[in-house]
């Protein structure tokens, strides 16, 4: 197949470009390499150092005697993607090109808007440029779990049958997403089934959990094939952080009570639920919709389980419950369907110390360019980040944030004591 990877320089991206490219399908790698700017920005940085998309491609070709095309690209900007698309002709369009971070949507205003006109626009411009340049193309677009928020009763994959009043239908499944990213992920989510029914088009929509793993079979071949790997307040996502604090003698920082019940899935099944994905495409008109992630945890069972590991090896680690900088219920029902991945083949790759073990030797031998200053949550919902210097270029934003994280402070007081 003729296969574009949309976001590869990413953490998820780049895995899957090798993973499809050793598979024999024709690659075609782009990135506006926005990411690395954001990371600039927030004082932020891989552990694993990574490196150029022409450095990785070109070790890639040594390594494989394999080809990826890459293409710097902005799906923000119509005329450069269309031309991507018109050019590839592509069998399926993978779709990861997206601002990620939960804490990083809500840091200001700013960051707010930006995440969400990056994600919605660069989306909407997909949509349209398959319906005018290749409308038998597959859309295979990175969701999240976190659309659906943590409801009392079951989770569906995407659609819900519901009795109402004597009356009958397959719904949308309702939504009610933690964050101002989140909420992105929803509206592509509507905007992309929108056009299933108005264009035709063919689209899985992967509602992803949360990843963790720090290689796969194609970047072990060699350190250039490296892929990202983050570990601060803003883009590492729990297990990998748990694991780097526990590598470095940190405490495990679960938010709250830990009871926050999540599903999660290992990178290396991640790259191959967008195989089958690509290989099984979904109908002309059809709005497909995935659960893609292969067990539920709490937040507290895996600050457990990377205890537990730690202590088979005689180590001590410690887990400290921070006050939650995020708004999220801590103790709640959570049961999340995900047949149809394992319907198509998945074989899951379940959580294992020896797992747990070999992210956290990675991360021990880079320990010395962890930061321990960028571990600590900074990000909260109710009052956003006083201290980002890009929320506050001037004197008067500053004295604003300032304002602003009081008036926050004083609501949650009040609401508290009400
Ligand atoms: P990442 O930040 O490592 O990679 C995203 C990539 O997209 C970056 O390289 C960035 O430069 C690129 N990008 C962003 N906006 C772009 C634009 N306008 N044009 C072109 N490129 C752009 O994130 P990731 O962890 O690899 O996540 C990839 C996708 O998977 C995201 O859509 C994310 O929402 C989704 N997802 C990730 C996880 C996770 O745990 N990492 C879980 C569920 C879903
Ligand atoms: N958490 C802690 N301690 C930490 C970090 C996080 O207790 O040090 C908690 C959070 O409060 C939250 C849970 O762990 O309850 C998950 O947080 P996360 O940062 O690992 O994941 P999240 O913000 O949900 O976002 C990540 C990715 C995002 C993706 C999402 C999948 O960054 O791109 O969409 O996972 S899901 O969670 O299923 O929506």
């Amino acid at each position: 197949m003729r296969i574009i990877v949309l976001g590869a320089d990413g953490y998820l991206g780049w895995p899957t470009a090798l993973h499809l490219s050793a598979r024999d399908h024709h690659v075609v790698a782009a990135d506006s390499l926005v990411r690395r700017r954001w990371d600039r920005d927030c004082g932020t940085h891989s552990l694993v150092p990574i490196r150029t998309m022409e450095r990785r491609v070109a070790r890639w070709r040594a390594e494989s005697g394999r080809d990826i095309a890459w293409r710097r690209t902005d799906v923000c900007d119509p005329v450069a993607l269309r031309t991507l698309i018109a050019q590839t002709e592509p069998d399926a369009v993978v779709h990861f090109a997206e601002q990620r971070s939960a804490p990083y949507s809500m840091i200001s205003d700013r960051h707010a808007v930006e995440t969400q006109v990056n994600n919605v626009v660069g989306t909407l411009n997909l949509i349209f440029a398959l319906r005018d340049v290749a409308p038998r193309c597959h859309l295979i677009k990175l969701g999240t779990m976190g659309e659906y928020g943590t409801p009392n009763i079951d989770i569906e994959e995407g659609w819900i049958e519901i009795e109402h009043l004597g009356r009958r239908d397959r719904l949308p499944y309702p939504k009610q997403a933690g964050s101002i990213y989140h909420l992105s992920k929803v509206h592509d989510s509507h905007n992309i089934e929108f056009a299933c029914r108005a264009f035709g088009l063919r689209a899985t929509d992967l509602n992803q959990g949360v990843v963790y793993g720090i290689d796969t079979e194609e970047t072990r071949l060699h350190r250039e094939l490296d892929t990202r790997f983050d570990y601060d307040g803003i883009w590492g996502t729990v297990l990998n952080r748990f694991c780097t604090e526990a590598a470095v003698g940190h405490p495990l920082t679960v938010y709250g009570e830990g009871g926050q019940t999540r599903g999660f899935l290992d990178i290396r099944d991640t790259v191959r639920c967008v195989e089958l994905a690509a290989l099984h495409p979904a109908d002309p008109g059809e709005f497909r919709v995935f659960n893609q992630f292969t067990q539920q945890f709490s937040v507290l069972e895996l600050a457990e389980r990377v205890r537990d590991a730690r202590a088979a090896l005689d180590l001590d680690t410690t887990i400290e419950h921070l006050p939650n900088p995020r708004v999220e219920k801590e103790v709640h029902y959570y049961n999340a369907r995900h047949q149809r991945l394992l319907d198509l083949g998945l074989a899951p790759h379940n959580l294992e110390d020896t797992l747990i073990d070999h992210i956290i030797e990675r991360v021990e031998r880079r320990r010395h360019r962890v930061r321990r200053e960028l571990i600590a949550p900074t990000v909260t919902w109710r009052g956003g980040e006083q201290r980002f210097a890009g929320a506050v270029p001037s004197d008067e934003r500053r004295r604003v944030m300032r304002l602003v994280g009081r008036a926050a402070a004083r609501r949650t007081a009040s609401t508290r004591v009400g």
